[in-house]
């Protein structure tokens, strides 16, 4: 069935030392011509294969002489070869103009770029395609001079020059041996913003940010946080840059974030640009953290890669953990660990819980673009952090030296990484191990009882992995949980925090010396990524939230006890809001906190993640419940949202923490007393959006007002429209901002704007911006008579025809439908069946397809 398994791993029978590649440029018709130094691997009689896919070759020359004994076998190229070390020469001709899928060579706001992660580089020319095959490329680029005036490919530039009838070329080298999927050029007229970075051994590197010459302004932020990264990684794991030119370069038509080919990394533009009057502080937070992410690469991903895609998360997980650590350290750390512990409830928890599930460390997939998930990025990083936990901080930098140290130039394992914490640590990690192979989230149920009499408090706790498709019996795992106890009545802590390793189905924990009721503080810091089923009472909850001295699980207490308040309003229809009410209350009269934390900790959870507690989502009930909840908060601390709103940062705007703090708990503020229904929620609104000197307060008011049925909803949204025409990135945020409206008739506004003269499915940016977005509205998006999903499964098929791999990203709302009501439930599978009957359908939507229906 095309399915390729991880246990079918065999090294390649040849291997490329170097690779000379001379593009002749044009977006119609651009000519490869490839130069393949290939060596026998060991002792065997196989032919060369090489990947292709779409083009033909023109030519094949074997050390310098025209053969014609090759074959195509599927998309390869089949060469027999009789000695063990030869020159293979292809020619091939593409057109990058006409290439929509936005993988291999495409043409983007009139420039050439590449991108070639995971399978892209066989869509430029033919070659061993796979992430084990190292090579050290040269490259020649040869472009019209007055169109393409920048050439720029990986590693140092070599030598330029021009030709006769206006065409010059540009040669470069990169000397690192790395697999095809981290090649990359780009040809463009583009403008470039220089700096520099010397290394901690004195190396120079000269730095470039290259974007349209209208964009420059905005580039300073991610010239910045990219020297904020070099430093950082020197400091933190002691990884220094290695080349003389370090260039990114922004594009408009991206399947995702950001690329991290060596030395010539390729990003969305919204991942770069930015100045106050058009991004937010969440956006320039997003392009600090990609940035870094990208540059961390160098190191987790470039300089040490992975033997074949299975091993993804090696250096996605990797990564974004260095990436949540550099993020954590220029700000608020506990913020950050809230935001990405939301994050991954949001995006990893229902993967982990539906029929996509898969472990971090895959065995088989049809199509490996499907894998670039919150499974493998998130819980990756959180794999890598319990490691961290376990070893300690000295153990984990001595795990990952020892680790950069013995795989330096090689493709590896996650095998590979873990041996190496095991090692450098001094501890067994062998069920450890377990994390990589079972899907699921874990569940602990947790319950603490006091026996006063005995000075004794007993914890019983016990572990629970739910099946996943292909995997219905699970083994324990080991589970690092941060727990402390407080006492009832004192608040004090009674002892110190302690780190248990729950690795047995069930553990009773016993402590001394308790004589006073205790309260449980579990899971703190979020030490392990599962679910923790606590019979804590509300009381203990709202206790917690104000006094636990862990500032995660002081959110977390609070997150609790508004989801029970949320779940019995929905399901029993029983709205008891005193409990939040007086907790959210004492947090906002907390002056010891940070306005940021206190703006995350009073935020109800979302429609989506009250959803995934109940056996079956009821969305209009949820909705209402957390409406209701919103209005009670709303209008009994209506003076202290007032007092929040009116703590504006002073003067011009900054992206300063303690700034970007109060902006945060503005924007939250605005949005109760919206929900209270004050009459004049939608005027202060309204005079926010219009005397805002940013895009933070901006757009805090558009979304305020979006989910409104004032005046001013559409007074704002013209003008917001009019002020930013021609502004693709922010024109996303006018599609996003009403695609996540909570008004009644959001799916009717939805379906309109896909009508709207700058909707395009062809920018992956636009299409996510409305379509994606509905998706996560999950009221909207699950009306009862099916048109949102309709809606969805027409734009999905439509975009399936240009660009498959962002199309099938889209299709997660769809695979929900078990989680629904009969009628619901079935109306998703009757599009889910739909979709999988579309002739002509890609295997990136297959495998998604199916695998829902399955
Ligand atoms: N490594 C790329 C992702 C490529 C996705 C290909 N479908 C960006 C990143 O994770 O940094
Ligand atoms: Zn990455």
């Amino acid at each position: 069935d095309g399915a390729i398994s991880r246990h079918d791993y065999r090294p390649p029978a040849w291997t490329v030392p170097e690779t000379r590649l001379v593009f002749d440029l044009d977006p119609a018709t651009t000519r490869v011509t490839a130069t393949l130094s290939v060596a026998r691997n060991g002792e065997h009689a196989e032919p060369l294969r090489l990947d292709g896919a779409g083009q033909e070759p023109l030519a094949v020359r074997v050390d310098g002489v025209a053969v014609n004994d090759w074959r195509i076998e599927g998309e390869q190229l089949v060469i027999p070869l009789s000695g063990d070390a030869h020159a293979i020469e292809t020619e091939v001709e593409i057109a990058p103009e006409r290439n929509t899928q936005l993988m291999g060579l495409y043409a983007s706001g009139g420039n050439l770029c590449t991108q070639c992660e995971a399978e892209g580089f066989r869509r430029i020319t033919y070659f061993p395609d796979r992430p084990d095959v190292l090579s050290r490329y040269a490259v020649r680029l040869v472009a019209d001079k007055a169109r393409y005036p920048v050439l720029l490919a990986n590693g140092d530039p070599v030598d330029a020059g021009d030709l006769p009838d206006g065409r010059h070329w540009a040669e470069w080298n990169d000397p690192f041996p790395k697999p095809s999927y981290l090649f990359a050029l780009v040809a463009g007229d583009l403008a470039v913003n220089r700096g520099s970075f010397t290394t901690q051994s004195g190396r120079d590197v000269q730095l470039g940010i290259w974007v349209r010459a209208a964009d420059i302004d905005k580039t300073h932020h991610a010239l910045h946080a990219l020297k904020l990264s070099m430093a950082w990684d020197e400091r933190v794991y002691g990884r220094e840059y290695d080349l003389d030119v370090f260039n990114i370069v922004a594009v408009d038509d991206f399947n995702f974030g950001a690329m991290e080919n060596k030395g010539l990394n390729i990003f969305n533009s919204r991942y770069i640009l930015a100045d106050p009057d058009t991004a937010t502080d969440y956006d320039y937070d997003a392009i600090a953290a990609v940035v870094a992410h990208e540059y961390f690469h160098n190191w987790s991903g470039n300089r040490i890669t992975c033997r074949d895609w299975f091993q993804l998360s090696l250096k996605e997980g990797f990564t974004v953990y260095r990436d949540q650590g550099f993020s954590a350290d220029q700000g608020s750390a506990a913020v950050k660990r809230i935001e990405d512990v939301r994050g991954l409830r949001a995006a990893q928890f229902p993967e982990d819980a539906g029929p996509l599930a898969h472990p971090v460390r895959p065995d088989s997939y049809l199509e490996i673009s499907n894998f670039y998930t919150a499974t493998i990025y998130n819980k990756g990083a959180e794999l890598i952090r319990m490691m961290a936990t376990i070893l300690g901080p000295q153990g984990f930098r001595a795990g990952t030296d020892l680790y950069f140290d013995r795989f330096d130039g090689t493709a590896a394992t996650c095998e590979d990484f873990v041996a190496c914490m095991e090692e450098a640590g001094g501890v067994n990690l062998g069920q450890f191990r377990l994390w990589y192979s079972q899907a699921g989230t874990p569940r602990v149920a947790a319950s603490l009882s006091h026996q006063a009499g005995e000075g004794r408090a007993t914890l019983r706790l016990a572990q629970h992995v739910p099946g996943t498709p292909g995997q219905p019996d699970k083994q324990p795992m080991v589970l690092p949980l941060k727990l402390r106890l407080f006492g009832g009545e004192t608040g004090r802590p009674l002892g110190p925090e302690q780190l248990v390793l729950l690795d047995q189905p069930a553990s009773t924990i016993v402590f001394d010396g308790i004589t006073e009721r205790p309260v449980l503080s579990i899971n703190r810091g979020f030490s392990t990524p599962v679910i923790i089923e606590s019979d804590r009472s509300a009381r203990e909850l709202a206790f917690l939230s104000a006094h636990d001295d862990d500032p995660f699980a002081r959110y977390e207490a609070m997150q609790q006890l508004m989801l029970d308040t949320l779940v019995a309003a929905a399901v029993e229809g029983r709205a008891d809001h005193d409990a939040v009410v007086t907790a959210v209350a004492n947090t906002l009269a907390d002056a010891d906190l940070d306005p940021a934390f206190v703006a995350e900790a009073v935020l109800l959870p979302s429609e989506s993640f009250i959803g995934d507690q109940l056996a079956s989502v009821d969305p209009e009930a949820i909705f209402r419940a957390r409406e209701d909840l919103r209005g009670a908060l709303g209008r009994r601390l209506s003076d202290q949202w007032r007092h929040a709103y009116d703590q504006a940062p002073a003067g011009p705007y900054v992206y300063t923490p303690a700034a970007k703090g109060l902006r945060r708990l503005r924007s939250v503020a605005l949005g109760y007393i919206a929900a209270s229904g004050a009459d004049d929620a939608a005027r202060l609104a309204f005079r926010q959006f219009e005397t805002a000197d940013n895009m933070t307060d901006r757009q805090g008011a558009l979304t305020t007002l979006a989910s409104g049925q004032s005046d001013e909803r559409e007074a704002a949204l013209d003008i917001f429209y009019n002020r930013y025409a021609g502004n693709g990135l922010v024109i996303d945020k006018w599609f996003q901002t009403q695609a996540l409206s909570s008004r009644d008739d959001t799916g009717r506004l939805v379906e309109e704007l896909a009508r709207h003269p700058d909707f395009t499915l062809a920018n992956p940016n636009r299409a996510r911006s409305l379509v994606g977005a509905f998706g996560a509205n999950q009221r909207a998006f699950n009306a009862a008579d099916g048109s949102g999903y309709r809606f969805l499964a027409d734009q999905l098929i439509a975009l399936d025809r240009l660009n498959p791999q962002t199309a099938a990203k889209l299709l997660p709302p769809l695979a929900r439908w078990r989680r629904f009501d009969a009628g619901r439930s079935g109306l998703m599978r009757g599009e889910l069946e739909r979709i999988v009957a579309t002739p002509g359908l890609s295997k990136d939507m297959f495998e998604q397809v199916s695998k829902s229906l399955g």
